[in-house]
């Protein structure tokens, strides 16, 4: 990133990084554009942002006179607790993997280029939720204007391939080079992918996309050994990534999708109490691990994270039970807060 930016300009591009709603980052987008300094050493930056405006700009227009566009949406709104995106070349059961683990409608089809649109779903995992959204192929003969975009809001992506595809390992890693043009990089470790990169960092791109991936092997059930040809597919394409092999035809290795990611995306849940009453167990908020008590009032409303003074705290274990925390206590999977204004 060239140096000398604004602080406003600055400003701009972290809340463009903070913003989910297509419509709040269009506005960031915009903002960023009027705060960018305009020499030599932006140019290449003020076309990218230009270029984004563009794109969500038709995006965000509904039906207009003239024939714009119109029809569904390109990016998805968050909901739940992580959006999830299926990535995948044609035809590797990406739709029917969202309909088994969902029990949504798509389109399925014997042959490629099924899906045209990304079409969110809701996969339960113990009490809450995680959207997938089923996404068109990734693949050379179809390219995706859209893509980019649409991946921005994902906390992290299934790469779905299909095993018994003799052409399985140049299509996924075609998939791959697509997407790392749009600057997606699909990353196989969960963990790491978590620190955000350094904004005052040289090589600092605003518009990358870091994906943690987890590898599903679709059609197990066409293989004698799905998991040990899983192992040689990754060997042979390079990919260090985490890995499952699935089947929806003999209902093979669906069920740890949903607790791998919520294990190695630091879901953690958190209910809340009024004084005197029983804790609400019915909805909890999501948050992530290292979240603090403060971020959960946040969500509940801005008005109670501006006026919180302190909570009480039980966890799941039984250890802590009513103790007094600060606002900048860490929670953890299973916390009861009550709020103190
Ligand atoms: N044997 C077997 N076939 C499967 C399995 N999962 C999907 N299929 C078949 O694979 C084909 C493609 O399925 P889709 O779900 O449409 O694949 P897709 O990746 O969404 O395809 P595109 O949208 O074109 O990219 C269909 O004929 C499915 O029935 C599986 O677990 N076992
Ligand atoms: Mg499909």
């Amino acid at each position: 990133m060239p140096a000398n930016l604004s602080p406003e300009y600055k400003s701009a591009e972290a809340a463009f990084r903070g913003a989910k709603e297509p419509k709040e980052r269009l506005e960031c987008l915009r903002e960023m554009l009027r705060t960018i300094p305009k020499h030599k050493g932006t140019d290449r930056l003020q076309g990218d942002i230009k270029a984004r405006i563009k794109q969500l700009t038709e995006e965000l227009s509904g039906p207009k006179k003239g024939g714009a566009r119109s029809g569904p949406a390109l990016v998805i709104r968050p909901e739940g607790a992580a959006q999830i995106a299926l990535l995948g070349p044609a035809n590797t059961g990406k739709s029917s993997l969202v309909v088994h683990l969902t029990g949504a409608g798509a389109d399925i089809g014997p042959y490629p280029f099924t899906t045209q649109f990304p079409q969110p779903a809701m996969l339960p995992y113990e009490d809450i939720q995680l959207q997938l959204v089923d996404l068109p192929p990734i693949a050379p003969e179809r390219p995706i204007s859209w893509l980019a975009n649409a991946l921005q809001p994902a906390d992290a992506a299934l790469l779905v391939v299909d095993l018994h595809d003799p052409q399985c390992i140049e299509s996924t890693l075609k998939t791959v080079a697509i997407l790392q043009e749009k600057r997606v990089s699909l990353l196989p470790d969960f963990q790491s992918a978590r620190i955000a990169p350094d904004p005052g960092a040289d090589d600092y791109d605003p518009f990358a996309i870091r994906l943690p991936t987890l590898i599903v092997a679709t059609k197990a059930d066409l293989s004698a050994d799905p998991e040990g040809e899983l192992e040689v597919f990754c060997d042979l394409a390079g990919f260090s990534h985490p890995r499952i092999a699935t089947s929806i035809k003999k209902d093979i290795g669906l069920a740890k999708i949903g607790s791998f990611l919520f294990d190695e995306l630091g879901i953690a849940r958190v209910y809340t109490k009024t004084p005197g009453r029983p804790p609400d167990m019915g909805a909890p908020f999501t948050v992530r691990a290292g979240d603090t008590v403060m971020d959960v009032a946040g969500m509940i409303h801005k008005d109670i994270a501006r006026a919180l003074r302190y909570a009480k705290l039980w966890e799941r274990s039984g250890r802590i039970r009513g103790r007094q925390v600060g606002r900048d206590h860490e929670v953890n999977d299973g916390d009861i807060i009550e709020i103190h204004t």
